[in-house]
Parts: C-alpha cells; sequence; structure tokens
C-alpha cells in the first residue's frame, strides 16, 4: 500500500468504498467557552475584606489584591479572572457566601467571555 501524505493534520482516516480513496475527516477541536469572574463595587463593604477575598479565594498577592480593590473602588467593577464554567461558578459562590457571612454586600458574578 502506498504512503499518503499527511496534508490535514490529525483526524480519522475514510476509505471512500466505491474508489478506495483514503480521504481524512479535519477533527474541529472546540475549546471550552470561558467565564470572567468580576467583582462589583458598593459603598458599605470594607476596603480591607474585599482585599482579603482576593487573597484568599483568588490567590492574589497582599499588593495585587490591594491594587485590584482600588481600580474596582474607583472604575466601579473588575475582572478578578477568567476561568471554566465549573471554576467561576465555585468562586462566585464562595466569595458570595464568604460576603454574607460577614454581612457585607459585596457582589461577584461571571459573565461568559
Ligand atoms: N467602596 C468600598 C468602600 O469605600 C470598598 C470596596 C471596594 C467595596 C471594592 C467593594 O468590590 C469592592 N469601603
Amino acid at each position: 500500500m502506498q504512503a499518503l501524505p499527511l496534508t490535514m493534520g490529525p483526524g480519522r482516516d475514510r476509505t471512500d468504498g466505491e474508489s478506495g480513496i483514503v480521504t481524512k475527516t479535519r477533527s474541529k477541536t472546540q475549546r471550552p467557552p470561558l467565564y470572567k469572574v468580576l467583582i462589583l463595587n458598593d459603598d458599605y463593604t470594607p476596603m480591607e475584606f474585599v482585599v482579603h477575598v482576593l487573597e484568599r479565594f483568588f490567590g492574589m498577592s497582599h499588593s495585587q489584591a490591594f491594587e485590584l480593590m482600588l481600580t474596582v473602588h474607583k472604575k466601579g467593577l473588575a475582572v478578578v479572572g477568567v476561568f471554566s464554567f465549573e471554576v467561576a461558578e465555585t468562586k462566585v459562590g464562595q466569595v458570595m457566601d464568604f460576603a454574607r457571612r460577614h454581612q457585607h454586600p459585596l457582589q461577584c458574578t461571571m459573565e461568559r467571555e
């Protein structure tokens, strides 16, 4: 059997029943959608609480967290990170639950990128 050039990258071999010509089915790999996690400003949540949330749930250093908190304070909101649906959903839940338990009105949401 003759070797065929692989010009189409990875894919499944198909053999046409009649002619025996080998063709390739292009495998279009779809990337899963990503979600932005946003944190929103409000007038009541203490700045230090927001900094703590960013350190605790988003693995930020104190200075990174402080800087992002100030961005939210000044601009109204900011993207904290971009994650898969499941990870974004978990982080939003953790932040909302933590804020509620401390009786702060801090809001955290997610949005498809
Ligand atoms: N605006 C709040 C204050 O002045 C601080 C704050 C920052 C609250 C960021 C929420 O996501 C937030 N105490």
